[in-house]
């Protein structure tokens, strides 16, 4: 099949789920064409069945704002008629359904039916698309995918109660590449992070409110008075200054490294003993996945999809979001003795394979077909 992939370019984790099933799909024999306005981050090879199509809006100074969704709908015109594309897979309701949705009707009107699945991340739903600024154009976007998706049952929910939806929503988990994740460092470095005798707390994300990277200090803060500890931050973004200000009012700002954006996840991941992703709202939570597929257990908030991928007592715990004291409580179990860690490191790997990319590139294979029929 010939795939149109649209998505963001960037960190976030609806980027890197296109990316990888893009990636996944291409090696099972479909031509994969993204389509955005940069490269995205996690694509690093281009090959036979991996094309990327840059949108480029040209500036004029007419335009107070460069109209992207025009241009990205013209390129989707423009490409499907190139390379005979089959189908397009937009990630991301805001403009990317909006634009799939025009791109459709222009090539309707040329007598060319492309089918059109769109897949919910979460901020679109909860935190943007929900404003009611975008909610008219993000329901009908919605109402007129041929199929759409959604990564966690709990996303379904939400978008069911927060918008009038026609269509019926098929819940697609996001995954993770389990033969990526590199078992392949022998020796993980972690000297490079820490002294032999700290614990290492990651936290990885793009530092926005969302995420109450203030939250993720303070387990941290109490963690650190227990025994030795480090706690690396991956990301950049609004709440770093705030984070680090935190940090040396209470002292604690040698023993926190903010590492900005990383290409070297799997790396940072492979030394890490604990992950913490305290969230006020979070779809999925790949990032945790992420962590649990490198063997790190999760301490996170209970909030939206995080009960689908983190399971209590297991790989991790879960708590009410802002119940910091209980998050430290929870950490401190896990990291107070070696032979407990080694357990949950464990547990946490196991519970990752449940969401290996292998059971779910097939779903989404079965969606497509689901899509090309209704299309026809
Ligand atoms: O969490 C973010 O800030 C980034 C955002 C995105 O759109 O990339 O993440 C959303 O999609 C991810 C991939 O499906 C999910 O794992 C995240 O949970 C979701 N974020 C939120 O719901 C806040």
């Amino acid at each position: 099949m010939k795939i149109a992939i649209v998505c963001y370019p960037t960190f976030g984790g609806s980027g890197v789920v296109a990316t990888e099933l893009g990636l996944a799909l291409a090696e099972r024999g479909h031509e994969i064409h993204f389509i955005t306005y940069k490269q995205p981050v996690r694509l690093e090879l281009i090959s036979r069945n991996i094309h990327f199509h840059e949108v480029s809006v040209p500036e004029y100074p007419l335009f107070h704002f460069q109209p992207y969704e025009l241009a990205l709908s013209s390129k989707l015109v423009d490409m499907v008629k190139l390379y005979e594309i089959n189908l397009l897979h937009v990630h991301y309701a805001i403009p990317h359904a909006y634009a799939g949705y025009m791109a459709k009707q222009m090539l309707q009107s040329e007598g060319i039916n492309i089918p059109m699945v769109t897949t919910l991340h979460g901020t679109d739903i909860t935190l943007v698309g929900n404003h009611p600024f975008y909610k008219p154009a993000v329901t009908f976007s919605i109402n007129n995918s041929d199929v759409v998706t959604s990564v966690s049952q709990s996303l379904k929910e939400d978008t069911l109660r927060l918008f009038d939806i026609k269509n019926d929503i098929e819940v697609v988990p996001n995954f993770i590449d389990l033969s990526n994740v590199s078992n392949s460092f022998t020796d993980c470095q972690r000297d490079l992070m820490a002294n032999e005798d700290e614990r290492i707390i990651t936290h990885i994300s793009n530092l926005r409110p969302v995420k109450r990277l203030m939250d993720v200090i303070e387990i941290f803060d109490r963690i650190q008075q227990e025994f030795p500890a480090k706690l690396l931050v991956v990301g950049e973004g609004p709440d770093r200054e705030k984070a680090e200000n935190l940090c040396r009012s209470k002292g604690i700002q040698k023993k926190v490294v903010f590492l900005g954006n990383s290409n070297e996840i799997d790396k940072i991941l492979c030394f890490s003993d604990l992950f913490l992703l305290p969230s006020e709202k979070e779809s999925f939570g790949l990032a945790a996945l992420e962590a649990m597929s490198n063997g790190v257990p999760v301490i996170s908030s209970n909030t939206g999809g995080l009960p689908e991928v983190n399971k209590e007592g297991i790989s991790g715990y879960l708590s009410d979001v802002g119940d910091v004291e209980q998050m430290a409580r929870h950490a401190i179990s896990i990291l107070k003795d070696d032979a407990t860690l080694a357990t949950f490191k464990k547990q946490a790997k196991e519970v990752a394979k449940t969401f290996d990319i292998k059971n779910i590139i097939p779903i989404y294979e079965d969606v497509y077909q689901k899509a090309l029929t209704y299309a026809t």
